[in-house]
């Protein structure tokens, strides 16, 4: 697949994926979505990648929202078909087997923090700046912010966000939880794959099902939830990296788990 407008670099089990279009502070177009949705669709598929970690190119933004030279002359049918494509990037980001972490290292806003919030979890610079800005648009959210940030912060504190078109900087992201923490800028990707790479040492097919376990289980009420986290629980002890890691524990060892 040939990219112009994602880097993708995989090492020692981590890809890191840069949206590259600095000069618009990695705004997302058509090509880009459509790259991206490729790029996850793939990822998906390799098992030798156990986490992924999300970044924007340049020191400025993170992404600085869908491109609004792209969007200015969409009439309603051509806004449905973006609306959707970006869902779909979304979600695939959001449901794809290993974990995703969003480096925020500059502006998310718009559908840059939609992107954010599709991520599983999200580490800021200190220079990092949130907001669903649409609103002065003329328009809403449209690639899951409306959806996915009450969710995540619960709605009087999106509401806020969203209605008003508020940008906010990283503490205040971490203090009302949008961000897990804040680190200085030029720790962030050092951060980010540490914790990528601790997660990649964990049982693979472990990490897998707790994805699966936390994303499913959130859109049930908890009696389902807890029987289907029971279900996911048996289906560890049909695999050898369970035998693996509690062999490992008892016999005070590194476990060697070969996702099997
Ligand atoms: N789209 C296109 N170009 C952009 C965008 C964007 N979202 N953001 C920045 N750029 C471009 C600028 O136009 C500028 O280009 P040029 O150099 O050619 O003039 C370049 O990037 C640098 O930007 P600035 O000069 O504006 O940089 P500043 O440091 O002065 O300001 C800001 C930085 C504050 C981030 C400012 O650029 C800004 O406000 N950007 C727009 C932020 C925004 O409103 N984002 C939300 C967009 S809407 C959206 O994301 C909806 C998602 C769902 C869509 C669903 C569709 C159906």
């Amino acid at each position: 697949m040939e990219l112009k407008n994602l880097l993708i670099e995989k090492s020692e089990a981590i890809a890191t994926v840069t949206i590259n279009r600095p000069k618009s502070l990695n705004a997302l177009n058509k090509e880009t979505l459509l790259e991206m949705r490729d790029c996850f669709r793939e990822l998906a598929e390799d098992r030798s990648i156990r986490a992924v970690i999300i970044t924007g190119a340049g020191e400025k933004a993170f992404v600085a929202g869908a491109d609004i030279s792209f969007m200015q002359a969409l009439e309603p049918e051509a806004g449905k078909v973006f609306g959707k494509l970006g869902h779909e990037v979304m979600h695939t980001i959001e449901y794809l087997p290993q974990p995703v972490i969003a480096a925020v290292n500059g502006f998310a806003l718009g559908g840059g923090c939609e992107l954010a919030l599709s991520c599983d979890m999200r580490l800021a610079g200190t220079n990092a700046k949130f907001g669903q800005p649409e609103v002065n648009l003329g328009i809403i959210p449209g690639f899951g912010g409306t959806q996915r940030l009450p969710r995540l912060i619960g709605k009087g504190l999106a509401n806020e966000l969203i209605f008003s078109g508020n940008i906010i900087d990283a503490e205040e992201a971490c203090r009302i939880g949008l961000v897990n923490r804040v680190v200085a800028p030029e720790n962030l990707m050092a951060e980010c794959r540490a914790l990528a790479l601790k997660i990649a040492s964990r049982g693979p097919g472990a990490v897998r099902l707790c994805k699966e376990a936390v994303n499913n289980g959130m859109e049930m009420d908890l009696n389902r939830a807890c029987t289907y986290e029971a279900d996911l629980f048996a289906h560890c002890f049909s695999s050898l990296d369970q035998k693996e890691g509690m062999s490992a524990f008892l016999e005070k060892r590194t476990p060697n788990f070969q996702d099997k």
